[in-house]
Parts: structure tokens; C-alpha cells; sequence
């Protein structure tokens, strides 16, 4: 398997720490032990998260395109677009971003705050439109592409979630080696490795990276999309394109893309009573802060598995906090006594 092959445009720290959360251990039982992969913590660009381990092999395919704007695409409280929008600024290149009705939450500044708010103050043209939830390829996405156009400049599209941009998958193929040198330091391995799913080049890159290591049926998804039909599809076929581009080497089964969708209810963007419980949990053990769209669902799952007993007793489990902290102000009013 080869990633040196591919240009890669720093706009990370570097590997994230591994930590371990006692507490929240504790909270559950004291059985399982829980570390934290701070994914959420590895940029000084606009608060990081998952979207820069992508963004980090576009961005010289953007830059030898020869474009101007970065385009694309996302809900009112995208992550990724904000993530688009710091790394144009990064590299002195303007922006547009769709930004799609994709949550039914209605909050008086929804579309004021967090993500948003970040996204318009780094310079993105950030562009409200009605359409609701889908992954897919989008119209409004093409739209923005060609005002681009039309206006005089060169447009280069990233599609939502940076996921089924052609090197899309590559940037988490590297995840799984780093936590290998890293279980090396620690001197043990992790049984399973938790990780929220909605667009899919997160987990499809870790399956793969993780193939290498014959160990890809342990990373366990957690839809928080609600169409797991469609986040599986993309998935599988972002594993199949981006273990051709790293030569794995071999095939990776249905067996080894494992998601779970237990936890997405009620809907995409929205927080059940117990996604909530578990948002407060980990604040109040660990002040990990988790978010209602993606890592608050995550987080629910593992709790979830591990009182079960899904995880059995005597794991070590490997929590990647993929980011995603500053939506929690678009949802004041779940937490306004705590
Ligand atoms: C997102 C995605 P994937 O889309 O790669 O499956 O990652 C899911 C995910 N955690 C997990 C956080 C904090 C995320 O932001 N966010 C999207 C966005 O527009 O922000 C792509 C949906």
C-alpha cells in the first residue's frame, strides 16, 4: 500500500492524540476501557475536525487545476463547509458553499451561529437553499458551480463531505497506520475503533487503512444519516475506488464495512433523549464535547454497546471524535438548563 505517492497539502498539526477517559470508563461500568482519538482537536484552522485529513489531498489537485473558488456543499450546519471555507482562506482562494435545509430544527439563529457564523466570517459566499437531506451529487451544487462560471472564474467542485471526491478516502487510509505506531506506544491494540458515518470517506478510509492491517471488521460505524441504504452504497464504493488508488491489494469483503444504524433516530440533525443523555455524559466526565448531528450519535452507540455488552467486558475501545463541537449553538434550547 502506498500514500507517499500523493501530494498532501499540511493544514493539520499532525497525528492527534490518543487519550484515555477514565471517567466516562468508569460511568459505564469500568469493564471496557475508552480512549479518545481527538480528531477534534488537530487544526488550529477554524476549531479542525475530520474534514482536514480530506481536504489535505484535494487541495493540491484544486491548486493544479488551476481555480479560483472552492465550491461546495452541506446543511445550514455543515462542519465540511466550514472546513472548504478555512482551507480557501488558507490558501488565498475565494469560496461559495451550498448551504441545503437538511435538518428539520427550528431555532431562532439556526442559520446565525456556530459552523455558519465561522463559515461567512472566514470570506465563503455561503448560500442558503431549500432543498432538504441527501448525500448524493446535487443540482444546487451544480448551480453554484456554473454562477462560478459565469461570473468569470474557475470553480473547483468538492462534493458533500469531501466523500466521493475521487481522493476523498485517502486522508483516513493514514488514521489506521498512526494508531498502529501509536497502540505500538502504548504497548497494546484496540478491539474496536467507533466512528460516526454519514457521508462515508471517514470510515471507508479507516477500512481500508485497517484492511492493511487485516483488521477492518473492528471499525464500527455509526450511521447518523438515517438513510442507511445510501451511506452504506457510498461506503462500499469510496472503499473500493480508494483501495484501488493505495494498492491494498486485495478485495475488501461486505463483511469488513460494518454500520450500525440503531442510532440515527429520529432524523438526521436531530438528537434523541438519549443522544442527549450521552452528550451530557461525556461533558460532565471527561468535558469532551460531543455534538447532536454526528459525534453526540456516536457517542450514544458506543455508550450503548458497551452497557449491552456488545463490547464485551476486557475490550479497549478506541472512540475517533471526528469534531463538529460548534453546531451545539444552533441547539441552544435542548441545553439551556444543562
Ligand atoms: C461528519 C460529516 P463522513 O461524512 O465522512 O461520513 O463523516 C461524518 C461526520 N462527524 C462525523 C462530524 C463532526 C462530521 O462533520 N459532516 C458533513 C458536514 O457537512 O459537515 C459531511 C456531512
Amino acid at each position: 500500500m502506498n500514500l507517499d505517492r500523493f501530494e498532501r497539502y499540511p493544514l493539520t498539526f499532525g497525528p492527534t492524540p490518543i487519550e484515555h477517559l477514565p471517567r466516562l470508563t468508569n460511568a459505564l461500568g469500568g469493564e471496557v476501557q475508552i480512549y479518545a482519538k481527538r480528531e477534534d482537536c488537530n487544526s488550529g484552522l477554524a476549531y479542525g475536525g475530520n474534514k482536514l485529513r480530506k481536504l489535505e489531498y484535494i487541495i493540491p489537485d484544486a491548486i493544479a487545476s488551476g481555480a479560483d473558488t472552492l465550491v461546495s456543499i452541506g446543511g445550514v450546519q455543515s462542519n465540511h463547509t466550514r472546513m472548504v471555507a478555512a482551507a480557501a482562506a488558507k490558501i488565498g482562494m475565494k469560496c461559495v458553499v451550498v448551504q441545503e435545509k437538511w435538518v428539520p430544527h427550528f431555532d431562532a439563529v439556526y442559520d446565525r451561529v456556530g459552523n455558519i457564523l465561522l463559515t461567512r466570517l472566514m470570506g465563503a459566499d455561503s448560500r442558503l437553499v431549500d432543498d432538504g437531506f441527501d448525500i448524493g451529487i446535487r443540482k444546487s451544487w451544480e448551480n453554484a458551480m456554473q454562477s462560478v462560471r459565469d461570473a468569470g472564474g474557475t470553480p473547483y467542485g468538492i462534493p458533500a463531505g469531501a466523500s466521493v471526491h475521487k481522493f476523498g478516502g485517502l486522508g483516513y487510509v493514514a488514521f489506521a497506520e498512526e494508531v498502529k505506531a501509536q497502540e505500538a506506544e502504548l504497548g497494546f491494540r484496540f478491539d474496536y475503533i467507533i466512528v460516526c458515518v454519514v457521508t462515508g470517506s471517514t470510515q471507508a478510509g479507516m477500512i481500508v487503512g485497517f484492511a492493511a492491517q487485516d483488521r477492518a471488521e473492528k471499525v464500527i460505524g455509526i450511521d447518523a444519516s438515517g438513510t442507511l441504504e445510501q451511506t452504506r452504497a457510498q461506503v462500499r464504493e469510496i472503499v473500493d475506488n480508494t483501495a484501488d488508488l493505495v494498492g491494498l491489494g486485495r478485495a475488501v469483503s461486505d463483511a469488513e464495512i460494518v454500520i450500525n444504524p440503531d442510532y440515527a433516530y429520529p432524523a438526521y440533525g436531530v438528537p434523541s433523549e438519549e443522544t442527549n443523555d450521552a452528550i451530557r455524559l461525556a461533558a460532565r466526565t471527561e468535558a469532551m464535547i460531543t455534538d447532536p448531528v454526528y459525534e453526540g450519535k456516536s457517542m450514544q452507540g458506543m455508550i450503548d454497546l458497551v452497557r449491552k455488552g456488545e463490547i464485551p467486558a476486557g475490550s479497549k475501545v478506541l472512540y475517533a471524535h471526528l469534531g463538529g463541537a460548534p453546531a451545539l449553538n444552533g441547539y441552544s434550547y435542548y441545553y439551556k438548563d444543562g
